[in-house]
C-alpha cells in the first residue's frame, strides 16, 4: 500500500537493476522524486506479486555511491583508472568522431558491437549497429554462443517455431483457464528454475503445476530443491546429456511408447531416427553418463506414457559438446510423444501480438535498408561463412572465430569495439586472459553500462551511464503478454537510456536517415503492427495478451498457423516435425542426432584426467546476482558474500578440505580461489562453481581489475571448443579439474 506522500508506478521489469530475463510485474513506489522501494505486482499474470531478491533491491542499486552517473573519458593509460568527467556532447562527438574515422580507414565492419545477455538491449544495440553499417553484432567470448542459440537453431531445424513448457503462461485467466491442462510430468533437464527465471519462464510456475499436480523428473548432476522432490532424478556426468537424450528415445521407440498417431500424420523421418537410436541402448548410455540404466528406462517411460508432459531445459545444453546436436535429440523427445503444441506440453511461444523490438528479420531488415546492404553484410559477417547455420539462422558472429580474427587480423582487422550490457572480462568471456591481450589492442572501446567492473576498467576509452529500469520506457514483447516498462522517476544526475544514447549516435553515424525523433515513436511504430499502443498498454496496467486469433495457443499446427504459406503442418521444409532435419541436411551437417564426448574428459582426454581427476561445471545461478552483477549491492551481497564452489563430504575428506576452507581450483589453463562448501548435494566427482566472481571491493586498476583473476572461474575455461555448426561446444559446463590447498 502506498503511503500518502507516495506515487506507485505498474512497471514491467526487464534490465538494468533487477537483472533479468524479465517479465515480472512491479509496483514501484516513488516519494519526492526517488524511488523509494519495490513490490511484486498481485495483479500481473506473470508474477501474481511474487519478486526475487534483485527486483526488491532495485533502490539501492539505483542510489548506490559507486554507480557512474556521467560520462567519462579515459585520460591515463588503458587500466590506470584514471577517468575525467566529460559532457554528453563531448562524449558523442568524440565517439562520432572516432568511428566515421575507423569506417572511412577500416569498412564498418571493423566495429564489432557487444552484448551481453538479453535485457532490452537488441533493439538499440542493432538498430545503431545497422545505422552504422556493420554486420557484427556478438556476445564476446560466449564460447559455441552458448546461451539459447543453440537450442533455438535446433528447434528452428527441427520444427521451425519455439516451444516452451505449457505453464498456462499464454492464457489471460492462466491457471483457471478451461483450455489448459496440467502437465503430468515436467522434465527439469540441466535447469534450476526458482533462482534463474529463465528467457521469460517465471520459475514458480513449476511450483504453481506441482501444486496442481505436476510431477518432476530432474536431469542435473547436483541434487536441487527440485530434485529432492522428483520421482526421477538422473544424476549424470556433466556434458553427457546427448546420450540420456538418445538413450530415451531408444526406450520410446522400441517399446513402442511414442505418440504413433502424431508420428504417422505429422513427423519426417522416423525410421532413420529408429536406426540411429540402436547405437544407444540404456546400458551403453548408463557407462557413457554413470546413470543406472534403470532409471534412464523409468525416466522414458514415465514422460512418454503419461500424457501431456512437458519438457524445460537450460543452458548446459546449449554448452554441450554438440549443442544444437543435443538440443535437436531432445526436442524429439516431446515430437515423439505428441507432446507439442497441447495444452501442458510443450506449447509453441509466439511473440505476443506478432510485435518484435527492432526489425531483426531479414525480411524486415531489408525493407529498411535495402536488398544489397543487408547482403553484403551477411556476406562480412564474422564467421559466417565458416557456418552456414550461423549464415542461414541468425545473424550473430561466432565468438571462437571472433577471438581469432581479433589476433590474426584476418580476414579483416577488428579495430573498435562498442559494449553495452556486458562484462566480458568479468563474466561472460571463457579465457577471459585472451581476450583482455586481444581487445586492449583495439583502436576504440566504449563500454555503456551503470557501475566500472573489470571490463569497463580494463578497456573503456569512453564510458556512458546507463538508467536502470525504473529510469526508462521500454516494452517487451518475449513471449507473453505484451508488456511496457513506465518511467518511475527522472534519469539519476546524467544518466541516459540506452535507447537514447542509440537513437542519437545512430542519427550521427547513419548513412540513412532517421525517422524517429525519440525512442517513444519507434516504440509506438512497433506496438501499431499489434494494433496497440504505450499508453493503452500503461493504462490497462502495463500488459495486455493478445486478442483472440494466430497469437493463442494449441493445435496451431492444425490451424494452420505456423506457416508462411498458411497450410496446415509446421513451418519446416517437409511441413513436418523433422526428425530428419532437411536444414541441418543443407546446412552441411547430419541430419539426425547422435552423441558426442566433451573436448575434455575422462574419456576424451584420459591422461588429462589422471591430473586433473574431478569434472568441473561452472555457472549455476544464485538467486541474488545476474551473472557478475549486483555484487556491490549490500542486500544481495550479504546473502551469498563469497565465491564458493560446492564439493560432496566424500570428496573434501580424501583431500583433507573443510568446509569453509579457501583452496584453488586448478585446471590446465590456470587457477583460482574459491571457498568450499561441503555438501551432499554435490556429485561425488563433479565440482560445481558459479561465474562471475570479481570483488568491487577491492582495487580497480590494473593488473587486479577488482580481483577478477583471482575469482573469475573462467579463467580456467576456454575457446576453441565449436561445435560443426558453431552453436554449442564451450567447456562452462564440463571440463576438468583438480583442488589444491593454500599452503600460508
Ligand atoms: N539469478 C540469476 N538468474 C539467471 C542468470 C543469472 O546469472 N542469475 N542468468 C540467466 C541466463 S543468461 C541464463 S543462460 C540462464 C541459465 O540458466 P541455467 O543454465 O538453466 O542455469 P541454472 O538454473 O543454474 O541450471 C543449471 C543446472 O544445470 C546443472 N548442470 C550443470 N551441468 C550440467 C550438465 O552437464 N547436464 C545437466 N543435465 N545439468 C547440468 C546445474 O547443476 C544446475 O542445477 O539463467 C538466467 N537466469
Ligand atoms: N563460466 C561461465 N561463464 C559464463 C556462463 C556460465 O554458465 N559459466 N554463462 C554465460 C552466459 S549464458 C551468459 S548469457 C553470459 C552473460 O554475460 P553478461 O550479460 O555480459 O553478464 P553480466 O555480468 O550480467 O554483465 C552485464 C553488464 O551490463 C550491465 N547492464 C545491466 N543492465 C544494463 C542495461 O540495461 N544497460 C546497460 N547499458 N548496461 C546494463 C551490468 O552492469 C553488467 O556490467 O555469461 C556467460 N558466462
Ligand atoms: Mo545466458
Amino acid at each position: 500500500m502506498a503511503k500518502s506522500d507516495e506515487k506507485v508506478i505498474l512497471t514491467t521489469l526487464w534490465s538494468a537493476g533487477c537483472g533479468s530475463h524479465g517479465g515480472c510485474g512491479a509496483e514501484i513506489y516513488v516519494k519526492d522524486g526517488k524511488v523509494v522501494r519495490v513490490e511484486g505486482d498481485r495483479n500481473h499474470p506473470h508474477n501474481y506479486g511474487r519478486l526475487c531478491p534483485k527486483g526488491l533491491a532495485i533502490s539501492q542499486y539505483m542510489y548506490h555511491p559507486d554507480r557512474v552517473t556521467h560520462p567519462l573519458k579515459r585520460v591515463g593509460e588503458r587500466g590506470e583508472g584514471k577517468w575525467e568527467r566529460i559532457t554528453w556532447d563531448e562524449a558523442f562527438d568524440t565517439i562520432e568522431a572516432k568511428l566515421k574515422d575507423i569506417r572511412n580507414k577500416h569498412g564498418a565492419e571493423s566495429v564489432i558491437f557487444c552484448q551481453g545477455t538479453g535485457r532490452d538491449i537488441g533493439g538499440p544495440i542493432t538498430f545503431l549497429m545497422y545505422a552504422y553499417g556493420s554486420p557484427n553484432w556478438v556476445q564476446v567470448g560466449l564460447a559455441g554462443h552458448a546461451c539459447y542459440t543453440p537450442r533455438l537453431g535446433a528447434m528452428f531445424a527441427t520444427q521451425g517455431s519455439y516451444s516452451v513448457v505449457d505453464a498456462s503462461q499464454f492464457l489471460e485467466k492462466r491457471y483457471d483457464d478451461p483450455e489448459w491442462v496440467v502437465p503430468k510430468y515436467i522434465i527439469l533437464w540441466a535447469q534450476n528454475p526458482i533462482p534463474g527465471c529463465h528467457d521469460g519462464f517465471f520459475g514458480h510456475w513449476i511450483i504453481d503445476c506441482m501444486r496442481r499436480g505436476s510431477k518432476l523428473i530432474v536431469i542435473d548432476p547436483r541434487s536441487t530443491w527440485f530434485s529432492c522432490r522428483a520421482d526421477v532424478h538422473l544424476q549424470l556426468r556433466p556434458g553427457t546429456d546427448g546420450a540420456i537424450a538418445l538413450g530415451m528415445l531408444n526406450v520410446i521407440i522400441n517399446e513402442g511408447l511414442y505418440d504413433k498417431e502424431f508420428v504417422e500424420k505429422w513427423t519426417y523421418g522416423f525410421d532413420e531416427l529408429k536406426e540411429r537410436v540402436q547405437e544407444y541402448p540404456p546400458d551403453k548410455v548408463s557407462e557413457i553418463t554413470w546413470v543406472p540404466a534403470e532409471l534412464i528406462i523409468q525416466a522414458a517411460r514415465l514422460y512418454a506414457t503419461n500424457k501431456p508432459s512437458s519438457i524445460q531445459w537450460g543452458e548446459p545444453v546449449d554448452a554441450m559438446p554438440a549443442g544444437s546436436v543435443v538440443a535437436q535429440a531432445i526436442n524429439h523427445l516431446w515430437a515423439i510423444t505428441g507432446n507439442i503444441d497441447n495444452p501442458g506440453g510443450n506449447v509453441i511461444a509466439t511473440r505476443s501480438h506478432g510485435v518484435t523490438t527492432y526489425p531483426f528479420s531479414t525480411a524486415e531488415l531489408t525493407e529498411l535498408y535495402g536488398e544489397e546492404l543487408v547482403k553484403n553484410l551477411n556476406e562480412k559477417r564474422i564467421g559466417a561463412n565458416d557456418y552456414p547455420m550461423i549464415k542461414n539462422f541468425r545473424g550473430w558472429v561466432q565468438p571462437d572465430v571472433l577471438i581469432e580474427q581479433m589476433e590474426t587480423g584476418k580476414p579483416y582487422p577488428v579495430k573498435a569495439a562498442w559494449i553495452q550490457t556486458s562484462n566480458i572480462i568479468g563474466g561472460q568471456a571463457a579465457d577471459p586472459k585472451r581476450h583482455y591481450e586481444a581487445m586492449k589492442k583495439l583502436d576504440f572501446i566504449v563500454v555503456v553500462d551503470l557501475f566500472q567492473n573489470p571490463t569497463s576498467m580494463a578497456l573503456a576509452d569512453i564510458f556512458l551511464p546507463a538508467t536502470t529500469i525504473c529510469e526508462k520506457e521500454s516494452f517487451r514483447s518475449w513471449w507473453q503478454p505484451l508488456c511496457v516498462s513506465q518511467k518511475a522517476v527522472d534519469e539519476v544526475d546524467e544518466c541516459k537510456s540506452d535507447w537514447d544514447i542509440n537513437l542519437e549516435l545512430a542519427k550521427r553515424l547513419t548513412t540513412n536517415p532517421i525517422k524517429y525523433n525519440n525512442a517513444r515513436e519507434l516504440f509506438e511504430e512497433r506496438l501499431k503492427t499489434g494494433n496497440t499502443s504505450f499508453d493503452k498498454l500503461a493504462s490497462k496496467g502495463g500488459w495486455e495478451y493478445p486478442p483472440a486469433g494466430p497469437f493463442r495457443p494449441y493445435n496451431r499446427h492444425e490451424r494452420g498457423l505456423l506457416r508462411g504459406d498458411g497450410q496446415p503442418g509446421f513451418d519446416t521444409p517437409t511441413g513436418k516435425v523433422e526428425f530428419y532435419s532437411k536444414r541441418y541436411e543443407e546446412w552441411g551437417l547430419d541430419p539426425l542426432p547422435y552423441y558426442e564426448e566433451p573436448a575434455e574428459s575422462p574419456v576424451s582426454t584420459p591422461d588429462v584426467y589422471r591430473e586433473y581427476p574431478l569434472i568441473l561445471t561452472t555457472g549455476r545461478r544464485s538467486p541474488v546476482f545476474f551473472h557478475a552483477e549486483h555484487r556491490m549491492i549490500p542486500w544481495l551481497r550479504e546473502l551469498d558474500p563469497d565465491p564458493e564452489f560446492e564439493i560432496h563430504p566424500d570428496t573434501a575428506r580424501d583431500l583433507n578440505v573443510s568446509n569453509g576452507e579457501w583452496v584453488y581450483i586448478e585446471s590446465k589453463r590456470g587457477r583460482v580461489k574459491f571457498k568450499a562448501k561441503v555438501t551432499a548435494t554435490a556429485h561425488p566427482k563433479v565440482i560445481t562453481a558459479p561465474h562471475g566472481w570479481w570483488l568491487p571491493e577491492t582495487d580497480g586498476r590494473a593488473p587486479n581489475f577488482f580481483s577478477t583473476w583471482d575469482h573469475n572461474i573462467n579463467v580456467l575455461t576456454s575457446m576453441g571448443n565449436q561445435s560443426k555448426s558453431g552453436f554449442g561446444g564451450t567447456n562452462y559446463r564440463a571440463s576438468l579439474c583438480r583442488i589444491t590447498k593454500i599452503k600460508d
